[in-house]
């Protein structure tokens, strides 16, 4: 896999609420992404100690990734921060699964042989949790390519400019999303995989 990933602050802002993380592991990928409730210093806060979390987990676990386990390390470990919504998405390129899981408003698209918009669960890390968080799971194929972003950025693309006949690399489609997609009114970021 490659990655490619863009990401700014709200208009009038320095520092960006939304955080990411790409980290190869033993047999595969975790990628997160993390948006700090509001803007500034404090949804930074609740977003860097969320990657922080994780970056720690991945560390201490190898190819053996449990998502729910995860979000729950998280969850305890933002209490007292102003919490942030979750997108975490692991691909075990041995057994050739990704799974996925969401926590509030973070999109996940994939661009498959059959396009896959997993459900995310409703809540706020670091708060209050879904009571049962769903886990998504699906095959991975050589070629596929994966979006994750925060809610700074419209839903309404089409993803027909990612086909790879179009030429982008992944951190140009990236920057090509936010620039023609980001909304001025919140942070914007998204991680493109392929
Ligand atoms: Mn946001």
């Amino acid at each position: 896999m490659i990655f490619g990933a863009f990401g700014r602050p709200i208009e009038g802002e320095f520092l960006s609420g939304d955080a990411y993380l790409i980290r190869e592991i033993e047999h595969g990928w975790l990628v997160a992404l993390a948006d700090g409730l509001g803007h500034g210093a404090a949804a930074a806060e609740a977003s860097e100690k969320a990657l922080s979390i994780i970056n720690t987990y991945a560390g201490a676990h190898g190819s053996v990734v449990d998502l729910r386990n995860v979000l729950r390390l998280c969850h305890a470990g933002l209490a007292g921060t102003r919490g942030a919504v979750i997108g975490l998405c692991h691909l075990n390129s041995q057994d050739r699964v990704w799974s996925s899981l969401v926590v509030g408003n973070v999109t996940l698209r994939v661009l498959s042989d059959r396009q896959l918009n997993p459900v995310p669960a409703g809540g706020i890390v670091g708060y209050k949790l879904p009571k049962t968080v769903h886990v998504a799971e699906w095959p991975y194929c050589e070629g596929d390519t994966l979006i994750l972003h925060t809610d700074g950025v419209r839903e309404d693309y089409s993803m027909d400019f990612l086909a790879r006949k179009q030429g982008l690399t992944v951190q140009q489609a990236a920057e090509r999303i936010i620039e023609k997609y980001g909304v001025n009114t919140d942070d914007a970021t998204v991680i493109v995989g392929r």
